[in-house]
């Protein structure tokens, strides 16, 4: 059996990573980190069949005894501090653990480094954030970088040193460059998720309003389900290379609430929503529009959940938990 090894298990693309690697006959181990961390007791819960590792991407030595251990084929570098606006505010620790974190796993690896005729591939988890204050339209994998958040440099740096062990020790390195993937499992921080909850709390009674951020912001959204397919089509590849996914579709954050509150049966979203300069950024990404035609022509990727549907399969999971959470 193929072995797979995962950090950021316990974030929302670890688990459908796991689940579908799973499904594919892997063994999957998940890194994860800290003492008796709740996260993880609840996601071996939900994946009986997931083996954790304790590492931390603060600490090599910790990820040379966890490759040592899991003995992977294939490791997929998840884990990050992956909150932007958390970014801002703790800037270094976003350098040291999203951008110093992936300096250290390829260096795990080159130390761990496999068999001679089966070498560890390596996928690092890079981000549209890094194409910040867009310098073309639609983004593709050579677009110029320039990034508006602490989150977005480490990023940048991440993708560049995955580059550079590649070119130059051989390492079977790629990066998927992917755009914003949302789901039922996404976090409630970030927005879709924030919204979606929140239109399904107000049409149970539960919330009475909802205070956003900027609503000019546009984002390419698509279904992490189908994301972490194209991480491990990547994997497959004879060579490794960088991948833009994406769906190819922009929209605003206020298209994003006005489908989340129409999908549970409120037009007039307007009365429920004040905005609050305090989720304002520093600096915004104001437009994200990915072109994901090398990962189609190369990989077969395509994605196949589009923007209502997803948005409807949140918002009907929120009912769903909340209406289980109302006294
Ligand atoms: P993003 O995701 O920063 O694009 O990064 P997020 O969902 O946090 O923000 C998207 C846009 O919505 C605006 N916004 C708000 N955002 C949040 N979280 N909360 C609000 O109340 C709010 N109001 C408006 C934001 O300003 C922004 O413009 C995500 C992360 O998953 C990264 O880790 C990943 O790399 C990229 O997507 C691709």
């Amino acid at each position: 059996m193929p072995r797979a090894f995962i950090t950021g298990i316990t974030g929302q693309d670890g688990y459908h990573l796991a689940e579908f690697l799973h499904g594919k006959g892997y063994d999957v181990y998940g890194m994860v980190k800290g003492q008796n961390n709740p996260r993880a007791t609840k996601l071996q819960e939900e994946l009986p069949f997931l083996e954790l590792v304790p590492g931390d991407l603060a600490d090599l030595p910790s990820l040379v005894a966890a490759l040592q251990l899991a003995q992977p084929d294939e490791v997929y570098n998840l884990g990050a501090i992956s909150f932007v606006a958390l970014s801002f505010s703790q800037a270094e620790l976003t350098a040291n653990i999203t951008g110093l974190g992936v300096l250290r796993m390829l260096e795990a690896i080159r130390m761990v480094g496999g068999t001679q005729d089966n070498p560890i591939r390596f996928y690092q988890a890079s981000s549209s954030e890094m194409f910040g204050k867009v310098r073309q339209t639609p983004q593709t994998e050579l677009t110029p970088f320039h990034p508006r958040s602490p989150y977005g440099c480490a990023k940048v740096f991440g993708h560049d040193i995955v580059v550079n062990y590649r070119e130059s020790y051989g390492l079977h390195a790629s990066s998927g460059i992917l755009f914003n993937h949302e789901g039922p499992r996404r976090g409630i921080e970030f927005v879709t998720r924030k919204v979606t909850n929140a239109a399904a709390r107000i049409k149970l009674g539960l919330q009475h309003e909802l205070v956003m951020g900027t609503l000019d912001a546009k984002r390419d959204w698509g279904y992490a389900g189908d994301y972490v397919k194209g991480m491990w089509m990547m994997l497959q590849q004879d060579e490794p290379d960088d991948y833009v996914l994406a769906t190819g579709e922009t929209h605003s954050v206020e298209e994003l609430v006005q489908l989340s509150f129409a999908s549970v049966g409120i037009d007039d979203w307007q009365r429920y929503v004040r905005q609050d300069p305090k989720f304002y950024r520093p600096a915004e990404v104001d437009l994200l529009i990915g072109d994901a035609s090398k990962a189609t022509e190369k990989l077969g990727w395509k994605p196949e959940v589009d923007f209502p549907t997803l948005i409807d399969m949140m918002v009907q999971n929120d009912l769903e938990i909340e209406a289980a959470k109302a006294p």
